[in-house]
């Protein structure tokens, strides 16, 4: 019997009431989005959408046609339910706060509308992540303080890649499921449940390119799953690197892996490319609710406190005991 992702979560709150209507509400608005999005990404050159839009987002990147489709997409799809109390994006400087004329809920809603964007118009895998938070102050307005938050006060994360399925992967805080798009029926329905990432692996994600930016630990790291058998490893490794962070990650929930974009000395300023609120935040709960781990080197990432909405974080998830290896090597370095 095929379980829709609305029976899934009127039975998760029945069974374990840690998804109220609200967050029902917005679980399945984000999920009817990313069914927009998908539609849009499919279209590809048909629909006019490749390319780029012409304008920069507030990281300083060229976005793409789609990356606004996708922006406004979740916007305009969550700003009149009732549920939420603001947005914020990838694509935006500022918060987004749900409009006077609609009402205001108590969850904040977080998201790259879509993950990847260098893969978009070279037909490659892409996603949008999502990431909610409960606003803190239920009195005042809400201002980005409120978004400020550990990942470990996340309510809901997840993501939905856009490749050879339409895949939409959700924790709330009670493991990882994953729910496959029926494009005749227009609907997502339960493919996977109590996601397991394998403790150990064999294959790891990294930008090789930059290899001689590295720090000593990470470079440690990768030598070694080089030198294989031949090395202190006893085994050879495989390497991945799609470029899509959804990607990467989706393929490390399925068989294991470890995904690391760790600081570099290109830009020694910043702690690494990937952003925390809205990319390495939902990404590391979801590979902590599956038994991997994630850290920046230092700590886990959920531990971490945020400040800045689009900050940036060094990231090493995925296959617990590889990431305590990566782990262990920095706290070495230090230590030494
Ligand atoms: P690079 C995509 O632009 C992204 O933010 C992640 O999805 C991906 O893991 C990373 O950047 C790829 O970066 O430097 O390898 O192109």
């Amino acid at each position: 019997m095929k379980v829709s992702l609305t029976r899934y979560l009127v039975e998760q709150q029945r069974a374990k009431g840690n998804i109220p209507p609200q967050l029902r509400l917005l679980i399945e608005v984000v999920a009817r989005s990313c069914k927009s999005i998908s539609r849009a990404v499919n279209q590809g050159a048909l629909g006019g959408v490749l390319g780029s839009a012409g304008s920069e987002n507030v990281q300083g990147e060229v976005q793409k046609k789609l990356d606004i489709i996708a922006n406004e997409e979740l916007i305009q799809a969550n700003e009149w339910g009732g549920h939420l109390a603001a947005m914020a994006s990838e694509e935006m400087d500022d918060i987004h706060v749900v409009p006077n004329r609609y009402p205001q809920g108590e969850y904040l809603l977080l998201f790259d509308p879509l993950d990847g964007s260098s893969n978009i118009d070279v037909n490659v895998s892409i996603g949008t992540i999502f990431s909610v938070l409960k606003k803190t102050t239920p009195a005042s307005d809400v201002t980005t303080q409120d978004f400020l938050q550990a990942g470990r006060q996340q309510v809901a994360a997840g993501y939905c890649v856009y490749g050879p399925q339409t895949t939409l992967v959700l924790t709330v805080g009670d493991g990882v499921c994953m729910f496959t798009l029926d494009k005749e029926e227009g609907a997502f329905f339960l493919t996977q449940e109590n996601v397991q990432i394998p403790t150990e692996t064999q294959e790891f994600a990294i930008n090789m390119s930059n290899m001689r930016h590295w720090d000593a630990p990470v470079k440690r790291y990768v030598n070694e799953c080089l030198a294989g058998t031949e090395g202190v490893r006893g085994k050879n490794f495989n390497m991945r690197w799609i470029a899509s962070m959804v990607a990467d990650v989706h393929r490390i929930l399925m068989r294991g892996g470890i995904f690391m974009y760790p600081w570099d000395k290109r830009e020694p300023n910043k702690p690494g490319k990937l952003r925390l609120m809205y990319e390495a935040n939902p990404m590391s709960w979801l590979v902590e609710q599956a038994g991997g781990a994630s850290s920046n080197g230092q700590q886990a990432i959920l531990d971490i406190q945020p400040k800045g909405l689009h900050e940036r974080v060094s990231v090493i998830l995925g296959s617990k005991s590889e990431v305590d290896r990566v782990t262990q090597y920095h706290l070495n370095t230090h230590h030494s």
